[in-house]
C-alpha cells in the first residue's frame, strides 16, 4: 500500500547533493541528463504526480517525451536477414588492380578502405537463434573515396532461384507459415519443401544448404561470396567478368547437427558473442578478398551460363587470386544505430565495378533501395551515420522526411545559371571520372525483343548439384543425406517428401536411395530433368573437410574442474593451450570456483550447468578420484562428456577421472587422450571417423 508519507527516491532527486553524475550517454555538456529538447531534466525517477497517492499529470513532458521515445523504438525488422551481427573494420589491397579495373580501392598496395560487414541468418526474426540451419548473410560495405561500394553475398555461393521473380515465393515459403505463425528460423516445415520440391532450379542449392556449411561454427570461420558474376572495368574501359570470394583465416569450420540443435538453448547469441568477444579481445577476424577472373570466351565455352546464379566456377577451373584481406577490428558502438539501420544495397558501386545480366541480381538492384525505405521510413536513410559515404555527397535531391542536413541557397535544379549572377550553382555532372556503365555484348542473340524467358542452359539444374555431391567426403555425404532426412521428417505433405526424392535420382541414385530408406519411403520414379546431367569434374574446394585447417586459434577449449584438481596438470594443459591460441574457459560445479590439490582458489569461467561441452571446440577433464565420484552422480558432467565425444571433439581426461568417460559410454580413438601435449594436439582437429559409432546416419 501507499506509503504514509512522501519519500523521495535515489538517485538524481532534486536538491540531492550526492547526484551520480555519468560520463557518458544522453546528457549535455556538464554532464546533465537533458530532454530531446536539451531540457536538463531535475528528476528522472518519478512522474509528475498531483499529490504522492495522486493522478499522473497530462502536463508532464519529460514523461511523455521519454514514453513517447521509447513507444517508437523498434523500427520494422528485414522481411529476410533480420537477426545479425556486424563489426567495423577495413580492407587491405596486395597489390594494384588497376590491369582490370579503374576502381579507386583497387589501385594502389597497401592501401586501407574503411568497411562496415554484417552477418545474418535468413528466414529467423530479429530475436531467432544464431545457429539454425541456414544460409548466412555476407554483407559488406566499403566506404571508398570514390562512394560506397555493397558486397552483399552470403556463405554458399549459389542461390536458390535463377529470377528475382521467384524471391518473394521462396521467402513466403521458408519463413513461419501464414497461418500459424511458426517454425522460426528454420527450412524443415511443408510450406518449404513444398515450393522446393515444386521448384528445380533450388536443387543445388539444397545440397548446400543441407550440407554443414548451414550449420557454421563461428561467423569467423564461414566463406564468403558475391554469388553473381559481376564486371570490372579498367580505365581504357575493358571488362573483366569476375566472381567475388571471401576466404577466412581461421579456416571455413561448421558444427554437427546435434551440436547446432544443442547451441540453440546451450546460447542463443553464440555467435554474436563469439564475434564480439574477439574483436573486443584483440583477436580481430580476418578474411582475404578473392577473384575468380575469366573473359567472356571462356564463358562462352563452359557447359553452363555464368549469369545464372544457381552455378559456381570450380576453383580448380579459374583459380581464386586474393587480392586483399578484410580485418574486422572494432565492434559497434551501438547495436542499433549501426547493424540494425545499416542499409545494404547490392546497385551500390563505384566507377570500375559493374553489373552483368544475372537476372537475380538485376532484380536485388531494385530491391534493397525499396525495402531501406519501409524499413528506415524516409528517402534520407543515406544520411544515417552507418550509411554515409566517407566521401562529398552532393546533389540537388531535396526534402523529404528526417532531411539531416540544411542545404544552402536557391539551386536545386539543374541546368542552372545561378553561377553567372554571383550565386552558388551547385554540382556538375562529371562525363570523365564520373560512372558509366559497361555496355557489353547483346547478351543472346534475340536481344531487343521483350520475353518472359530463361537462356537455355539456366536449363540444367542438376550437373552442378551433382559436382557438388560428388566433391565431398564419405561423412559430408552422410550429413546431407541425413539433414534431408530429418527436414522431410518434419514435412506432413505426404506429396512433398517423394517428390524431393524423385529430383534427387537425377543428382545421384545413392543420395535417393538412402534419404528415401531414412524416411522408409518408396523409391519413386526418377523426375523428369529439362536437360541432360553431365559429369563435372569433381572440385576437392569445396569440401569443408578436405580443406579443413588443424589449428586452435580463434578456438575455445572447456576444462571441467572441481575442488581437489591437479593444479600442475591445470595449469600447464592451460598455459600449452593458450599458447597454441586457444582460448581456455574452466568449468567448475560452481562459479565461485574451485580449491585446487595444492591448495590454491581459482574463479570458474562458467559454471557446469551454463557451460555445456557444445560451446566448445574441445574438452578436457580434470578431476581428482573424489570429484570424479561426485560427478559421475552430476547428470549435467556425464551429459558434458558424453556431448563433446558425440560432437567428435577432442576429449582429454587424467587417470583419476577416466570412469566419468565410462559412465559417459566413451569409446578409446584417437580423439580420446591425456591432458599433455596429445590433448593440445587432437584440440586442433575434428574426429570424424568416430561419427559411425555415436550416431545412425542415413
Ligand atoms: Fe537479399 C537482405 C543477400 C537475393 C531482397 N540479402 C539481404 C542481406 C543479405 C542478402 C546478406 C542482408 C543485408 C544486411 O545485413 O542488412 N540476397 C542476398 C543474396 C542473394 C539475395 C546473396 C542472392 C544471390 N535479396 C535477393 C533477392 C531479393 C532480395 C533476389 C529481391 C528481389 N535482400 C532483399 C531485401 C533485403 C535483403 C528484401 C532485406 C533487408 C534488406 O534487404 O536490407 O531487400
Amino acid at each position: 500500500m501507499g506509503a504514509d508519507k512522501p519519500f523521495e527516491t535515489t538517485p538524481g532527486n532534486a536538491g540531492e547533493t550526492h547526484q551520480h553524475v555519468p560520463k557518458k550517454g544522453p546528457h549535455d555538456a556538464d554532464g546533465h541528463l537533458t530532454t530531446n529538447q536539451g531540457i536538463r531534466v531535475s528528476d528522472n525517477q518519478n512522474s509528475l504526480k498531483s499529490g504522492a497517492r495522486g493522478p499522473t499529470l497530462l502536463e508532464d513532458f519529460v514523461l511523455r517525451e521519454k514514453i513517447f521515445h521509447f513507444d517508437h523504438e523498434r523500427i520494422p525488422e528485414r522481411i529476410v536477414h533480420a537477426r545479425g551481427s556486424a563489426a567495423h573494420g577495413y580492407f587491405e589491397l596486395y597489390e594494384s588492380l588497376s590491369d582490370i579495373t579503374s576502381a579507386d580501392l583497387f589501385q594502389r598496395k597497401g592501401e586501407k578502405t574503411p568497411l562496415f560487414a554484417r552477418f545474418s541468418t535468413v528466414a529467423g526474426g530479429a530475436g531467432s537463434v544464431d545457429t539454425p540451419r541456414d544460409v548466412r548473410g555476407f554483407a559488406v560495405k566499403f566506404y571508398t573515396k570514390e562512394g560506397n561500394w555493397d558486397l552483399v553475398g552470403n556463405n554458399i555461393p549459389v542461390f536458390f532461384i535463377q529470377d528475382a521473380m521467384k524471391f518473394p515465393d521462396l521467402v513466403h515459403a521458408v519463413k513461419m507459415e501464414a497461418d500459424r505463425g511458426y517454425p522460426q528460423a528454420g527450412s524443415a516445415h511443408d510450406t518449404f519443401w513444398d515450393w522446393a520440391s515444386l521448384t528445380p532450379e533450388s536443387t543445388h542449392m539444397l545440397l548446400w544448404a543441407m550440407s554443414d556449411r548451414a550449420i557454421p561454427r563461428s561467423l569467423r570461420m564461414m566463406e564468403g561470396f558475391g554469388i553473381h558474376t559481376f564486371k570490372l572495368v579498367n580505365a581504357k574501359g575493358k571488362a573483366t567478368f569476375v566472381k567475388f570470394h571471401w576466404k577466412p583465416k581461421l579456416g571455413v569450420q561448421s558444427t554437427v547437427w546435434d551440436e547446432a540443435l544443442k547451441l540453440q538453448a546451450a546460447d542463443n547469441d553464440y555467435h554474436r558473442k563469439d564475434l564480439h568477444e574477439a574483436i573486443a579481445a584483440g583477436d580481430f577476424p580476418e578474411w582475404e578478398l578473392g577473384i575468380q577472373a575469366f573473359d567472356e570466351d571462356w564463358a562462352d565455352a563452359q557447359p553452363y551460363d555464368v549469369l545464372d546464379p544457381t552455378k559456381l566456377i570450380p576453383e580448380e577451373e579459374i583459380p581464386v587470386k586474393l587480392i586483399g584481406r578484410m580485418v574486422l577490428d572494432r565492434n559497434p558502438d551501438n547495436f542499433f544505430a549501426e547493424t540494425e539501420q545499416v542499409a545494404f544495397c547490392p546497385a551500390n558501386i563505384v566507377p570500375g565495378i559493374d553489373f552483368s545480366n544475372d537476372p537475380l541480381l538485376q532484380g536485388r538492384l531494385f530491391s534493397y533501395l525499396d525495402t531501406q525505405k519501409s524499413r528506415l521510413g524516409t528517402a534520407n536513410f543515406h544520411q544515417l551515420p552507418i550509411n554515409q559515404p566517407k566521401c562529398p555527397v552532393m546533389n540537388f535531391q531535396r526534402d523529404g522526411h528526417m532531411q539531416m542536413e540544411v542545404p544552402k541557397g536557391r539551386a536545386n535544379y539543374e541546368p542552372n545559371s545561378l553561377a553567372d549572377h554571383g550565386e552558388e550553382g551547385g554540382p556538375r555532372e562529371c562525363p570523365a571520372t564520373g560512372f558509366t556503365t559497361h555496355g557489353g555484348r547483346a547478351a543472346n542473340d534475340e536481344q531487343g525483343d521483350k520475353m518472359r524467358l530463361r537462356a537455355e542452359l539456366f536449363g540444367d539444374h542438376f550437373s552442378q548439384a551433382r559436382l557438388f555431391w560428388k566433391s565431398q567426403t564419405d561423412a559430408e555425404q552422410a550429413h546431407i543425406a541425413s539433414a534431408f532426412v530429418f527436414e522431410l521428417s518434419k514435412v506432413g505433405l505426404e506429396q512433398v517428401p517423394p517428390r524431393v526424392v524423385a529430383r534427387l535420382r537425377n543428382v545421384d541414385e545413392d543420395l535417393a536411395k538412402r534419404v528415401a530408406k531414412g524416411l522408409g519411403i518408396e523409391m519413386p520414379k526418377k523426375a523428369k530433368a529439362a536437360r541432360k546431367t553431365i559429369d563435372m569434374e569433381p572440385s576437392p574446394a569445396l569440401s569443408i573437410h578436405k580443406n579443413m585447417k588443424e589449428t586452435l586459434e580463434g578456438r575455445n577449449v572447456g576444462v571441467l574442474i572441481a575442488d581437489g584438481s591437479d593444479a600442475k596438470a591445470v595449469s600447464s594443459l592451460t598455459k600449452a593451450l593458450e599458447k597454441a591460441g586457444a582460448k581456455v574457459t574452466l568449468v567448475a560445479p560452481k562459479i565461485a570456483g574451485v580449491t585446487l590439490s595444492d591448495g590454491t582458489e581459482v574463479m570458474a569461467d562458467g559454471q557446469l550447468l551454463g557451460s555445456p561441452s557444445q560451446l566448445f571446440d574441445a574438452a578436457a577433464v580434470v578431476l581428482s578420484g573424489e570429484a570424479t565420484k561426485a560427478m559421475c552422480g552430476e547428470g549435467a558432467a556425464v551429459q558434458w562428456v558424453m556431448d563433446a565425444f558425440g560432437h567428435l571433439k577432442a576429449l582429454g581426461c587424467n587417470e583419476d577421472a577416466k570412469p566419468l568417460l565410462e559412465k559417459a559410454g566413451v569409446m578409446a580413438d584417437d580423439g580420446v587422450t591425456g591432458v599433455g601435449d596429445d590433448f593440445v594436439a587432437a584440440a586442433a582437429r575434428r574426429f570424424y571417423d568416430r561419427e559411425p559409432k555415436v550416431r545412425m546416419l542415413a
